[in-house]
Parts: C-alpha cells; structure tokens; sequence
C-alpha cells in the first residue's frame, strides 16, 4: 500500500533526508502529488502547448571553420545579446557520448534509495559529490519534481575516485569535451564585445566546473508542479543535454506581459548553451543569463545533463572596465565570486532576482 505522507514532516524526511528523493516518492506508487509539491498558480506550467516553440535552426559549430565563420560568429552573438539561449549541433562531442550519458542518468536514479543516499550531503565520501532533490528544500515552500547528482571537478583523481562508478567515465569525458566547447564560444563572445583577456584569466573565470544529472519522474499532475522553479544560472555559460521528452521554456526578456515563454524543443544530437549571471554581469549587461524552467510530464521520466561554468570563487566579478568606459556607467558593482555564489545559493529559484545582489543602487549589501 502507498504511503499516505498526510504529515508534511513525515514526507520531507523521506524525500529529502532519506534521500528517496520524488523518484522514490513515485515508486511508492502515489496517485496524485502531495501538498508540498504543490505550486502557487502564478508557478504553474499549465498549458505546455500554449507557448511559442524557439524555432532558430542550431548554430553549426563546425562552420567557424569555413566560410561562414562570421556568420556563426553573428549568431551566437546575437542569441546571446537577446535570448541567452541557442543550440548547437557538430559541437565535437560524439553522440554515442551524448546517449551514453542519458543511459548512465537512468542507470543512476534508477537504483535502490540507500545506493544513492550514500553521496547525499553531510554522508558522500567527498564534497565534490553531492544527491539531492528539489533546488533548497529547507527554503522553499513548494518543492520541486527533481533529483540530481551533482559532480564538482576537482581533479581527475578525485573524480576516479569519488564519482558515482555509472557516470564517471562519460560524465568526466562529457565535462572535458564540453569545456573545449565553452571556451570556443567564450572567446568568440569576449571578441563580440572588444574584450581581450589572458588565457590565465579566461582559465579563472571558468575555473569552477560541475557535471550535474537530473532526474524529472512521470508526475501525476504536471499542471501543479514544476521540475525546476524559474531561474537563472549563477555561473557564465552552461552546456545542457537534454531527453527527447522535452520542457524546457526560457523566458523572453522585454515583454510587456511579463510571461512571454518560449519552449526549447529537445533536437536529436544537439547540445543548448546558455548565458549564466556572471556572464551579464561581466559583459555588463550586453549579454543575458536567461531566466528558464521546466515542466514535467506525466508521460516518461525525462532526464537532463547541465555542465556549469563559473569563476573561481577567489575571483572578482564586475563590468570589464573597457565596457564600463564605453557604456558611460557599470550596471553592477564588483563583488567576489564566492560572495555571489552564496548569495545564490542562500535562496530558493526566484527569477533573476539572484542579479539584485549586484545591481548598481539596487543591491541587498552583502
Ligand atoms: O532540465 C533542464 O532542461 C534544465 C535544468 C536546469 O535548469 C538546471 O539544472 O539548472
């Protein structure tokens, strides 16, 4: 018989604390969504055929090598400039990875609760490592269709060692590959925006590296809940594979209703790239970290397999001063990194409410 989790507390423990995250609350053979799971109606995703598709063909990395370079150059400047968001395809990394990776997600939720209990927070054998569910469970009031591994990069020998036996070949291979790829696209978006840097500073402003897999199980109600709540990315750009299953929505920026969702439909082989906090902010403001969400569905789990980059926490983050000098004003103040990732990491998903720590005359001091 299914549990009947009336008590809030007596869910909390066995999602969060125990680790059987929404997958094992699943497996327990619910009917319909419990209470905590359930979001206020201006959260919800209700009409997943009610928003415009993004309907921009991929951007094919392998033509900065021909002679539609500039072309290609354009595009990612331009995606970047106005959505934040682009795909692409002949990206280097081989597709065999790409499927191998969603295979070693399922493989990985897939097992008992107490296998993936052993890397939850305050129990992993290394701090790179970390099982969870939800964004902050403790913070938020509705928690989200989620669970995830996440694996900080520290070192080849720390990832041998540490990460979860399933994924860390190709979750390792996935970051390596994919890094060559960032820094591809940074380089072209520094270049957009008349910024030369040292290959030494480019290392430290995406120093920090983490491979993470998420898992949305089949929900009963998809109307009431969200897979991960509206946010932006701390960091400046990430990688994202996704399923087939599609849910991804990015928020257009600039619209007068405020609600203007466009889905990112999932296309077989290629790989979404989007623009994270720190990226607007150093660019200040040219680029935008976009503020996106997905839904979940009631038909298949859906996996998703992001590669965050972001600064080293040591670094200082702020308008580059060439772009301060040009733009007559800097939209943010400096701030050092760690700062702004706990401040991040402090609060439940709200949008791009993270930027309001650094906004110029607008920010909660640290
Ligand atoms: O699953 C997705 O498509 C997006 C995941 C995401 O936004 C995140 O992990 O922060």
């Amino acid at each position: 018989m299914a549990p009947s989790f009336e008590d809030a507390d007596s869910l909390f423990n066995f999602v969060v604390n125990q680790g059987n995250g929404v997958k094992g609350l699943v497996d327990s053979g619910i009917s319909k969504v419990p209470e905590r799971y359930i979001q206020p109606p201006c959260e919800r995703i209700s009409k997943p055929d009610g928003y415009q598709v993004y309907e921009h063909l991929p951007i094919d990395l392998s033509k900065l090598d021909g002679p539609e370079h500039d072309k290609v150059v354009r595009d990612i400047a331009s995606a970047a400039e106005t959505l934040g968001f682009f795909q692409v395809v002949n990206h280097g990394l081989p597709l065999d990875l790409l499927e191998s990776l969603k295979e070693a997600a399922h493989k990985f939720f897939d097992q008992p609760a107490e296998k993936k209990a052993v890397y939850l927070k305050g129990a992993s054998p290394s701090p790179s490592v970390k099982y969870g569910t939800s964004f902050i469970p403790d913070k938020e009031k509705a928690l989200e269709w989620k669970d995830y591994i996440s694996m900080h990069y520290t070192s080849d020998q720390d990832a041998h060692q540490f990460w979860p036996q399933d994924c860390k070949e190709v979750a390792l291979q996935y970051l390596k590959m994919s890094m060559n790829m960032i820094k591809t696209v940074l380089r072209i978006l520094l270049e957009n925006l008349g910024v030369k840097l040292e290959e030494s500073k480019i290392d430290g402003l995406l120093g920090f590296k983490m491979v993470n897999m998420n898992y949305y199980p089949a929900c009963p109600n998809p109307d009431l809940t969200v897979g991960v709540g509206r946010h932006s990315d701390v960091g400046m750009l990430t990688v994202l594979l996704q399923d087939g299953i599609g849910g991804l929505y990015v928020r257009r920026e600039g619209s007068t209703n405020g609600d203007d969702w466009l889905e990112i439909p999932p296309v077989s082989g290629a790989l979404v790239i989007n623009v994270g906090d720190t990226l607007q902010i150093l660019s200040n403001g040219k680029y935008l970290s976009a503020e996106h969400r997905v839904r979940t569905t009631s038909k298949q789990s859906r996996v998703s397999i992001p590669v965050f980059t972001s600064p080293n926490p040591t670094e200082t983050i702020g308008p580059f001063p060439e772009l301060v000098e040009r733009d007559g004003v800097a939209h943010y103040r400096d701030v050092l990194y760690a700062d702004y990732m706990n401040n991040f990491f402090s609060n439940a998903h709200e949008g791009k409410k993270s930027l309001d720590f650094v906004q110029k005359n607008n920010h909660t001091a640290a």
